[in-house]
């Protein structure tokens, strides 16, 4: 699992490296190349990998999706750190991009690498036909704004210091982190062609690995170590944070995320795909410590 994942990083650098290197440089590109490098761990890269695998899909291809979700991944990160947002100084164990370059250029650093997700996605690189092209692209675009990542974080900061129902948290937190996650799942089933009905059950899976993923991440938060997660820990109480784990305990919010786990499985195996990668990989993200 940790091999794949570091050549899934390699590979997904690079790729980024060599697109950003054919465009003209701009004084902004090196506060978005600060975002983007050395990166974080690209598990959403690897989701897409797992699935597209089953699925025979090209490694080059996966590799050139998975950089454009790692640009949308990348700016999200950057704004959630800013004042008015989550007010984060460090990321991925150095200073915030804002607290490096300033909150303007922290701004138009994640605004370009937005729209740059979607340069990836058009390009002649990517070697899919322009009616996949487009649907990727309106799919991209639906998760990442008001019914998506945006959408998710606007509800995230007005939950702050309330008392909120699961299903809300649960529909929060679909939002701000499973709809990316949502969109790997189904980029395979949408290049295969696959009828509307599959398309919708595999961004369903998605949408599960994306609340795993993040009832995980809020458990790191309550329990990890800043310099083993590279940022802040123990925000979520100081902040008033509505997650899992204020609302159930940290026990019930583990034993949670394991029927999340078995139902993602059960969902997959009633296509008879074989589930190995992405078996470990959500094993991965329920161990994982930062
Ligand atoms: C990006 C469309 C868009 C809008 C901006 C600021 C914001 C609105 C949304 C924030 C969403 C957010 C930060 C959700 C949390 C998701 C999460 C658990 C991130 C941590 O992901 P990891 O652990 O990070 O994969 P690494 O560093 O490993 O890449």
């Amino acid at each position: 699992m940790k091999s794949k994942l570091i050549k899934i990083s390699k590979d997904t650098n690079l790729f980024l490296k060599k697109f950003i290197k054919k465009q003209k440089r701009t004084k902004l590109v090196v506060a978005m190349e600060y975002g983007l490098f050395p990166g974080g761990k690209k598990i959403r890269s690897k989701i897409l990998f797992d699935i597209g695998t089953v699925f025979k899909i090209d490694y080059k291809t996966l590799i050139a999706v998975g950089a454009a979700v790692e640009c949308i991944h990348a700016y999200s990160l950057i704004h959630d750190d800013l004042p008015c947002m989550d007010n984060d100084k460090l990321r991925r164990g150095k200073s915030s991009t804002h607290i490096k370059f300033g909150e303007s250029t922290a701004v138009l650093a994640g605004n370009s690498l937005l729209t740059m997700a979607f340069e990836i996605l058009t390009s002649s690189n990517l070697k899919i036909n322009a009616k996949i092209k487009a649907e990727l692209v309106q799919k991209l675009s639906e998760s990442s704004g008001h019914l998506g990542i945006a959408g998710g974080q606007y509800l995230d900061l007005s939950f702050e210091n309330k008392k909120i129902s699961k299903n809300k948290i649960i529909d929060m937190e679909i939002k701000k982190t499973g709809k990316l996650f949502s969109f790997c799942c189904a980029v395979p089933a949408i290049i295969k062609r696959k009828n509307n009905k599959d398309i919708k059950n595999f961004e369903n899976i998605g949408e599960n690995i994306g609340l795993l993923f993040q009832i995980a991440d809020d458990l790191i938060d309550f329990k990890g170590s800043s310099r083993i997660v590279g940022k802040i820990t123990g925000k979520d109480k100081k902040k008033g944070k509505a997650t899992l784990i204020s609302l159930l305990g940290y026990q019930n919010a583990i034993k949670y995320s394991n029927k999340i786990k078995s139902k993602i499985i059960n969902n997959l195996n009633k296509y008879s795909l074989n589930s190995n990668n992405l078996n470990e990989t959500l094993d991965y993200i329920l161990i994982r410590n930062k």
